[in-house]
Formats: structure tokens, sequence, C-alpha cells
């Protein structure tokens, strides 16, 4: 029994020896030491029925044999595992220093997608100013009234609240969708004090009958510079700086009164319609003119909301409806057009 015992020893450390993956593996463990058929199992099991005396003769070499050989099977399986695992990572090797695919590739691999022509010039508006030592702020789109009404001194039932047809919160009497972004004028003189100069491009939402240049949800860039003996002049040097930064020509702009209790003198700051060059045409509701930058001096009442001493400060605010400016800088007659999705006219910018 006892050389049985040793040739099985051999012979599984032989097969062991030649295997060379975990399925090989599984295949001679179970031959060997199956618990319920394995060849040396079988013949461990069989020692019980020997006597006494043959029993002790032939127990220490049995459990010797059994411990070597189950050694061995521990030492192959874990030396394979290690490789089946080296196999599986070299098989499914992922490089994560490659570069990514361009976004919006669809599987035409050189299409790479690009900006929205909004948030292009929203982009170059945000550079321009920063060079000009602007902060770039953002504020919530749900608002309280407080902050787009009462703090820009338009109290409840004033009768300016009916220009900016408001999308309110059902059960929220304090909340709306806010309807420009004055309401960070507030917000930024709470925060940060005078002085300050910074922008403020976000989506507003007014509830409008949408025609060719108007939307029911789109964008405007607040400006605010509040410091020592700011004056109309400065207003106006950084109106024109900013129109000709991003039309990049001369263009014929006109200054007329305009009502908003929040700046007082208050300004519309109109430009000549670039898409038919003033003749008259849906864009500019046939004036020639569009409505593109109403602005003016930050009133008293809304420096106090902000806790700014309005006898030591006084600032500028204007509000650029920033769609209407990338309809005139790239010709677009129809604002819908920005926000449709349609590729054929997005793939054009
Ligand atoms: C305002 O929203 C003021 N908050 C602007 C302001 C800021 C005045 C600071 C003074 C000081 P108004 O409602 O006119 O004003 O809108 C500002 C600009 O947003 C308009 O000139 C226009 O270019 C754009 N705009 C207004 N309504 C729409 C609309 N429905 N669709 C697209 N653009 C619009």
């Amino acid at each position: 029994m006892e050389e049985k015992l040793i040739k099985i020893k051999n012979a599984a450390l032989k097969e062991l020896a030649t295997i060379k993956d975990i399925d090989e593996f599984k295949k001679i463990f179970t031959k060997y030491l199956g618990r319920k058929q394995g060849v040396l199992t079988d013949i461990l099991k069989d020692i019980k029925n020997l006597g006494a005396d043959a029993k002790k003769a032939i127990g220490q070499v049995a459990n010797q044999v059994k411990n070597d050989v189950a050694a061995a099977f521990a030492a192959r399986e874990k030396e394979l595992s290690g490789l089946e695992i080296e196999k599986k990572l070299s098989e499914n090797l992922v490089d994560v220093t490659l570069p990514g695919l361009p976004a919006g590739w669809q599987g035409k691999k050189n299409q790479a997608g690009h900006f929205h022509p909004s948030t292009q010039i929203q982009y170059e508006l945000e550079d321009m100013f920063r060079s000009l030592g602007f902060l770039v702020l953002d504020g919530p789109e749900l608002e309280f009234d407080y902050y787009n009404f009462e703090g820009l001194n338009i109290p409840q039932y004033h009768p300016a609240r009916d220009s900016q047809d408001t999308f309110y919160i059902k059960d929220h009497a304090n909340w709306l969708m806010r309807t420009h972004t004055s309401p960070v004028q507030v917000r930024a003189l709470q925060k940060y004090g005078a002085p300050i100069r910074a922008i403020v491009p976000g989506r507003v939402f007014r509830n409008e009958a949408t025609d060719a240049s108007h939307e029911h949800t789109f964008y405007q860039l607040e400006g605010l510079v509040v410091d020592k003996d700011i004056s109309v002049a400065n207003l106006i040097a950084v109106m024109n700086l900013l129109l000709k930064g991003i039309l990049k020509q001369d263009i014929k702009t006109r200054l007329r009164p305009g009502y908003f209790p929040f700046v007082e003198p208050g300004f519309e700051l109109d430009i000549n319609c670039l898409i038919c060059n003033g003749k008259g045409c849906p864009v500019c509701k046939h004036s020639g003119w569009v409505e593109i930058l109403p602005c003016g001096m930050v009133h008293p009442n809304v420096l106090k909301h902000g806790g700014v001493d309005p006898e030591k400060y006084s600032g500028f605010a204007f509000g650029l409806g920033l769609n209407r400016l990338v309809m005139m800088k790239y010709g677009i007659d129809d604002i819908r057009l920005l926000q449709s999705g349609d590729l054929r006219f997005l793939q054009q910018f």
C-alpha cells in the first residue's frame, strides 16, 4: 500500500507540472482529491479498513503523501490563478492615457462637437470682462421674489412687475423662476460689498408668446460696477467696448431713456439691426433697431438693499440680451433656432 501511495503521489505531481490552465487543474484535482471519487481520497478511505498494526504502519506515510499532494495542488492553483488574471487583464487592456473621443463624434470619428454659439459668445464676453478686472458670478435660476423684485426696488403690486411675465411656483408664494439676471446685483452687493465689478451670465425665464425675437427661456448677461465717482460716461464707454469687442465692427447705437425701477437714470441702448442693416425686418419689428442693452445708474435703494451706502458709492448696471447679440453677430433671423437642437443649424458655427 505504501508503494501504491508513493506512486499516486508521483503521478499527481507529474500531471500537476504539465497542466497549463485552471480548467485542467480542476479536472486533475477531482481526479486525485475529489471528495466522492478521487484516486488518493479512495485509497485513504481504505486505510480505515486495515487492521490496527497495518493502520499504524501506513498511517504516517499516508498522511505525509496526503499533505505533500495537497500542498503541491495549493501552490499550483495559486500560480495558475495569477496567470489567469494576467491573461484576462492583457486581453481587456484599457489604455487610460489615450485621448478621449471628441464629443458628438457618433460614429464619424473626425466630427468633433463644439460649443453652442451662445456659449461661445458668453465665454468670449467672460474673457473680455475678466481682462477688465470683473468677477464672473452665478446666481440661482429658482429665485426668491425678494431678489427678483423687492430688492430691485420693485415692490409687490408695482406695475413694473407686469413687464416681465413671471413663472411663479405653485404653493410657494415667495419663489419664482428668475425673469432676469438682475437679482444677482443685490446678491453680489450683499456678498462682496463695494467696490465691485462683476458680470453674471445666465438663463432666465418668462411666460412669453414666442416669436422671431422672443423666447420663454433665454440668456442674459448682467453687468454691475459700483465704486466711488462712477458716472454715465463710464457706463457708455463700457457698453461701446462690449459691443465692439464682440461684433468686431463699427455699429450704430442709440441711447434713449428707458424705465427700470432699479436704475436711475435708466436707458435703452439699441443697435442698428444687422439682419436687415436697419431697413426693417421681423427681428427688429420693422424699426431698424434692436433692443439689446438696457442699462442705467444703480438706484440708491438697490445699493441700500445690498448694504452699500449710496452717499459714498454710485454705480452702473446693464442687462445684455445674450441671444439677441448672438443673432446680430451671426445674422440669425429667428431666436427659436438657438434652442431648436437642429444639427443643421448648430453645425454652422
Ligand atoms: C431686463 O431684464 C433688465 N433686468 C435689464 C437691466 C439690467 C436694465 C440692469 C437696467 C440695468 P428687459 O426686460 O428689457 O430688461 O430684458 C433685457 C434684454 O433681454 C432685452 O433687451 C432683450 O435683449 C432680452 N430679452 C428680453 N425679453 C426677451 C425674450 N423674451 N426673448 C429673448 N430675449 C429677450
